[in-house]
């Protein structure tokens, strides 16, 4: 289904219609694991989408400070590696704010926003739309790890997908490899890739990046007990669930969990499900590259680094490869 968004001519809208997987069917299914686990997709209800923007303003979380940085930095310099008249390419674009740092540098013919949320899919295009009435906009609302494709009359040009946030982390590896893949193939042979992936480093800066001082990430990791008691008839004591996070070294990733803090049972759905004291719902990864580890990944599927920039602390890495012929 095709449409015009009402106040912006330079924007079309386009639904695929994703289907969205059931949360009350990830949950009933998680809980009942050995290891219980939640996917960490189910954070972004309203609220959960509210404390994230709030985490990306916390002082430890150095990710957005520092990749918008490398933005306005190296923004020239993208701009003459990509070349004009492009087709960006957005999956996962949110409030397309990162993309904002880039468009004036690279003049694209076109920018793809997708996202599986369409109300807030068809809002960020119309306000993008509205900043940059020169910028063709083709957003399209799809579940882009189920399926990545353009809309039809996206013109041509040299198709180049941007991943900013280190969104890849929160993949695990195989996934990141089959993404990385079907990237690969939608952009086709000298088509490219501009992507942010968080760097490993010390320990404690990690850590602290996840265990902010003001308690959002520990908010943000609680509410998902919230959504669970709000929409599936949970239970869940709050005070009785602490957010945990720290950095698993031998697996190269932050992982979070919501660690039970005494022996309790817990209703879901009309499910019973028991904890022991200490035990915990797996709810996040997030994995760190070293520069050599990313490119590696990103030559299986097929490209080729031509440049990586990281800022003077080495904290973060922003990579811009393209399809070997
Ligand atoms: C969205 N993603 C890249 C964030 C990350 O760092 O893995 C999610 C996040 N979780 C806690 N803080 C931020």
């Amino acid at each position: 289904m095709n449409a015009t968004c009402p106040n912006t001519t330079n924007v079309s809208f386009h639904d695929y219609q994703p289907e969205l997987e059931s949360f009350r069917h990830a949950v009933l299914h998680g809980l009942a694991h050995e290891h219980k686990q939640i996917p960490p997709k189910f954070f972004y209800d309203e609220r959960g989408s509210q404390l994230f923007e709030a985490i990306l303003e916390q002082p430890e979380y150095y990710v957005p400070h520092v990749e918008k940085q490398l933005y306005r930095d190296y923004a020239p310099e993208i701009a003459t590696l990509i070349g004009a008249e492009s087709v960006l390419i957005e999956p996962g674009s949110g409030s397309c704010e990162k993309v904002q740092l880039l468009l004036d540098a690279l003049r694209p013919a076109a920018y793809v926003p997708m996202d599986i949320s369409g109300d807030f899919l068809r809002q960020s295009s119309a306000a993008l739309g509205e900043t940059f009435p020169w910028l063709h906009i083709h957003a399209a609302c799809l579940d882009f790890t189920r399926e990545l494709k353009l809309p039809q009359h996206v013109p041509q040009g040299r198709r180049v997908v941007f991943i900013p946030g280190s969104s890849l982390g929160n993949f695990d590896l195989p996934e990141a490899q089959h993404f990385l893949f079907h990237i690969a193939q939608l952009v086709g042979k000298g088509g490219g890739l501009l992507i942010g992936v968080d760097r490993k480093k010390d320990k404690a800066v990690l850590e602290t990046a996840y265990n902010d001082a003001a308690g959002v990430t520990a908010d943000f990791n609680l509410n998902l007990l919230v959504r669970i008691n709000n929409e599936l008839g949970g239970n869940f004591d709050l005070a009785q669930f602490a957010h945990y996070a720290c950095y698993n070294e031998a697996m190269g990733r932050i992982e979070m969990h919501l660690t039970s803090l005494t022996a309790q049972r817990v209703q879901v759905a009309g499910k019973t499900f028991s904890f022991r004291e200490g035990e915990r719902i797996h709810t996040e990864n997030s994995y760190k590259y070293h520069p050599a580890e990313f490119i590696a990944l990103a030559s299986a599927a097929g490209f080729t680094c031509e440049q990586h920039w990281t800022d003077p602390a080495n904290l973060f890495g922003l990579y811009y490869c393209t399809v070997r012929a």
